[in-house]
Formats: structure tokens, sequence, C-alpha cells
């Protein structure tokens, strides 16, 4: 067995089925091959940062690592800002990058430091050869997989990957349990019992708590478990961005969403308890912490920095936390009415209104109305994202992806690629702005040509409005930030996808039902008036 297929081995028996990337002359192509021998699918890519998006996706819905193949240098380093979400949203994701022999006597061509390039997004950095063997590989595989869940950079020569190596030793077979660095999930509950108690007393002694939910309750059982301490409290809940859907957006003690924004601010500030149920820091938008009641935190990764030091820390499996409070929670002295309003409240700081024509949520809820159940959600990074957010009714976990901890543009595209090969036969809308359409436009080839049941929905106002707002906010003149809308029915068109045009006052019904029912992937670009926006931000944000 050679280097190449013994990792590929590896990242089978953890479950990959997916590669993707834009492949090297180097050992990419040892790595393709044995692939395509071992039954797993290399999806080509048009852009490194786009695939290591897809591949970060991958591994959040499944589990399993993503896994990216780059050339070296120039193809590496393109790879970044896909390696940073990754980083920041805690996926886990595999870069093996093509290398040069070592020792070789030749020029410096294509190369420069990229272990120093990766070392601060990546949890190690490492060259893999047929010393160090595929046990130094299988390492980074339970590291990528290890809690919190991060990226891992790989070096592989392509005459380090075509030598013979002692095959691996695996697992007996993929069960499509998780693997044991993931089901580790950070040590167990209940280890510190002092710990147990404080938090029983904490719970004990608030009247009024409050659940924000977080990105680390997107593991399985958490939501039901947290729903039931919920009820059993009759306390408001929200969840980030990222934990959409762990709890139905519909349930009635829903506030919305927890993103540190002012708007959220009077539900918290009325609350004498804040538990914190797997909120990563990293979801929050930078701004300070308004609130000085106490944090009662459930976290499955000890050492993350709060926005105010926890009064109590319970660590371990999220899951298991929540059982054992559930069993001392009793009824706090929330109203109905009190969370009902409160929620009103933060539904209406998102409401969009003003311009003339379409504008984000209308076509949100046109498009909501006209999609069954069935139906993933993916959204971009912009003022759109807003009334996207808020419109959805998410009714499970990862049900609607969105980049948060590093809120990146580019991301609605790939996503849906990505979760439209996880699950092929569940329809994938996406919605995205002009400008971040615009950082991958190029996929949408690799859409058509996967044949993804995929819709993008472009809200095309010819800018980039979310820094438009804040230009205007902070009185500049308007420079760099607007620009002639663009024609992305026909850049589709050109680029495989069937597409449809709707202008500012042309009815959207009828190109949104065509574009549900086609088979592939299909988009409308719509212009969209963006008039609304300020007010918006200003109601949400402050
Ligand atoms: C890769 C990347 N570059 C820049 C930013 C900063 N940024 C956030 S939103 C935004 C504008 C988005 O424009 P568009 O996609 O058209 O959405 P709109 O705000 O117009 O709805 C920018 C530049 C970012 N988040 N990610
Ligand atoms: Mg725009």
């Amino acid at each position: 067995m050679t280097l190449a297929e013994a990792m590929i081995a590896t990242l089978k028996s953890v479950g990959v089925k997916f590669l993707f990337g834009v492949p090297g002359g180097g050992s990419s192509l040892d790595l393709i091959a044995a692939a395509d021998r071992a039954g797993m699918h290399f999806i080509l890519c048009r852009g490194e940062t786009s695939a290591a998006l897809m591949a970060a996706v991958v591994g959040e819905l499944t589990g399993s690592p993503g896994v990216v193949l780059t050339a070296i240098g120039p193809g590496a380093a393109s790879a970044v800002n896909g390696v940073a979400y990754a980083h920041l949203e805690r996926a886990p994701l595999i870069l093996i990058c093509d290398a040069r022999e070592e020792g070789a006597r030749i020029p410096p061509h294509q190369m420069f430091d990229l272990k120093a390039l990766f070392q601060p997004i990546a949890k190690a950095c490492r060259r893999i050869t047929p010393e160090t063997g595929v046990a130094r590989f299988a390492e980074l595989v339970s590291l990528t997989l290890a809690k919190p869940h991060g990226p891992v950079f790989v070096e592989l020569s392509a005459g380090d990957a075509g030598q013979a190596v002692v095959p691996p030793t695996l697992p007996p077979k993929n069960t499509g349990k998780p693997h044991p660095a993931e089901a580790a999930g950070g040590g167990e509950a209940g280890d510190d019992s002092g710990a147990w108690d404080r938090a029983g007393a904490l719970l004990a002694g608030g009247q009024r708590p409050i659940l924000l939910i977080g990105l680390q309750a997107c593991a399985p059982g958490a939501g039901a478990a947290l729903q039931r301490l919920a009820e059993r409290l009759g306390c408001p809940m929200m969840t980030t961005y990222k934990a959409k859907g762990v709890v139905a957006d519909g349930h009635r003690q829903m506030l919305g969403h927890f993103t540190g924004a002012a708007g959220e601010a009077e539900a918290i500030r009325r609350a004498d308890l804040i538990i914190w149920a797997g909120v990563d820091p990293v979801e929050l938008i930078p701004v300070a912490w308004r609130h000085d009641a106490p944090l009662l935190v459930l976290s499955d990764v000890p050492g993350l920095e709060y926005p105010l030091a926890p009064a109590v820390e319970l660590l371990g499996s999220l899951p298991q936390a929540i059982e054992s409070l559930i069993a001392s929670a009793t009824p706090s002295a929330w109203s109905n009415d009190e969370i009902a309003a409160l929620r009103g409240d933060l539904q209406q700081r998102t409401r969009l209104s003003g311009g003339s024509g379409h504008n984000a949520q209308g076509v949100v809820d046109a498009v909501l109305a006209a999609s069954g159940e069935e139906v993933s959600f993916t959204v971009d990074a912009g003022a759109h994202m807003i009334s996207a957010m808020a419109r959805i009714e998410a009714r499970q976990a990862r049900m609607v992806l969105k980049s948060t901890g590093l809120s990146t543009m580019g991301f609605a595209l790939p996503a849906a690629i990505a979760a439209s090969l996880v699950a092929p036969r569940r329809r994938v809308i996406a919605l995205t702005g002009d400008g971040g359409l615009m950082m991958c436009l190029a996929e949408l080839s690799t859409a058509a040509r996967l044949g993804c049941r995929l819709t993008i929905i472009v809200l095309n106002d010819g800018a980039l409005s979310l820094i438009d707002v804040k230009q205007q906010n902070r009185q500049h003149r308007s420079i760099g930030v607007r620009y002639p809308a663009l024609d992305f029915a026909a850049a589709a068109a050109g680029l495989g996808c069937r597409a449809w045009k709707v202008e500012r006052h042309e009815p959207l019904a009828t190109a949104i039902d065509a574009a549900l029912a086609h088979d592939g992937a299909g988009l409308i670009d719509v212009r969209v008036d963006p008039a609304g926006y300020g007010d918006q931000l200003a109601a949400l944000r402050g």
C-alpha cells in the first residue's frame, strides 16, 4: 500500500466520502487516484477558498472531517479564508497540499513558508512522509475532530505519496457513529461535584433565567434536552445564528437570535441568571457586554473567554449537563405574556420597510411561501442577511447555514453545494448579496456540473449595502461601496445554470415557482431596493 492509499484508507475509516479542491500536479494526483479506487469522490472546484468552505461545511454537516486538496504555493495560499472559516466556526477540516521533495536542489519557484502562513489558524501544520508513516496522519485526523473542531494543514510530496508504507491500523468498520475524538466531547460532565452543587444553587436562586443557545448545542440530543429545560423553567431562550433550529424558531419561548446586538439587550437585562448553553464567544459581534447577571456556562470545551467570568462552568457533554439541570429546574417567574412581548419586540426590530419595489424581506417571504418543508437554506454575509435569518423558521439544527464566527462573504453558494452533496434529494436555497456572490461566482459552474438541486437567490442592489449603511452612518461621502448592478442571470446561464431575472417592479412568484421546480442548479437575479437597511440595522444594532 502506498502512503497516499494509506491516507485515503484512514480518511475513509472516519466516514469521509468527498475530497474537494483544485489539484496540483504533485501528491494531489496520487490522492485523487487512491480516492477513486476507494470509491470516494473528488469534487473539482473553481477556486480553493470555495473548495475549503465546501469541505468545512461537509465536515460540520457530517461530523467527519472535510478534506481539501491544493497545489503548492498559490494553491494553498488561495485556501486561507476557507481554513479561517474552519478555525473560527469550529469545523473539522484537513487541507492536504502538494510539497516539493525534501532536499531537492531546485529554484524556490512558488515556494514560501506555508506552515507559517497557516500556523495562526490551524491546530497543527505537519509534513507527512513514509518515515512519519500514516500514523502521524491518523493523529492529525483525530486532532481535527477533537473539540473544538478545527483545521489541520498537511504537506505531502508526490515522491512520498507513492512510497510503500505499512498499512494503517483501522477501526473495524465505519459504523457511521462519531469518531472517538468526536464522541469524547471534552470530558465527562459531572467530574466536578462542587460545580454541580453551585449550578443547582444558582438555578434555585434565580427567578428569571434566560437560556442562550450556541453552536456546541448542534450536537445530537442537545436540542431536545434544551427544549425540555426551557419548558420546565418556563423561561425565554435565544439561539445564535450557528445554533438556529437547535430548538425550533417557532417555539413560543424562542425570542429570536442571540448575536450580542443592542436589540436583544432588553430581554437579557430582565434576566437574573444567564444559562449559557454551548455559545462559543466567537459567535458574538464585537461589542462590550452589557449585563451583570451571573453566567451559568455549559460547555464541551474548556478555556473559552467569556464576556463575563462564569459564576459556574459545567464542562463536558452538553446533553448530559442539560439533563442534570432539568432535574433541579422549577418554574421561573417569567409570564407567557412577557415572553410573547419580548419575542414581538425583537421581530419588530428585524422588520424591513421602505424603498420601492422588492426588498430583501419581501423576497425572502415570497421564497418561503413557495418552498415546502424539505428545504435547507444558506445565507451570505451582508445587509440582506438580517431579513433572511429573521424570516426563515428553522425546525432543526443546521437547516440554515450561515458563516458566523468569521462572517465571511462568498459563503452561501459553496455551503449550498456542500449541503446538496450531503443530502442530494433535499433542495437547498442559497440567499446571497450581489457582492458575496461575485466572490464565488465561478462555483455556479460546479453546482451546474454536479446537478445540485440548488436555487440561488441574488438580492441584487448594486452595492455592498452593509458597508454602505455604515459609511452613511459615519457621514462619509459615498465612495467604494456602490457599482452598476450586474446581470447575474446572464452570467449564470453562461456558467450552465437555469436563470431568471426579476426587475424591481416585476412579479416574483412565477420565477420562484419555476426555479423551485427545476431539478438542477438555478438562479434568480432579483433587483432589490436597499433603502430600508439603515433603519433596520439601527433598530437591531443601535
Ligand atoms: C470576504 C469578506 N470580505 C469583506 C467582508 C466585509 N463585508 C461584510 S458585508 C459586506 C458587503 C456585502 O455586500 P453584498 O454581498 O452585496 O450584500 P448586501 O450588504 O448588499 O446585502 C462586506 C464588504 C466580509 N464579511 N467578508
Ligand atoms: Mg449588495
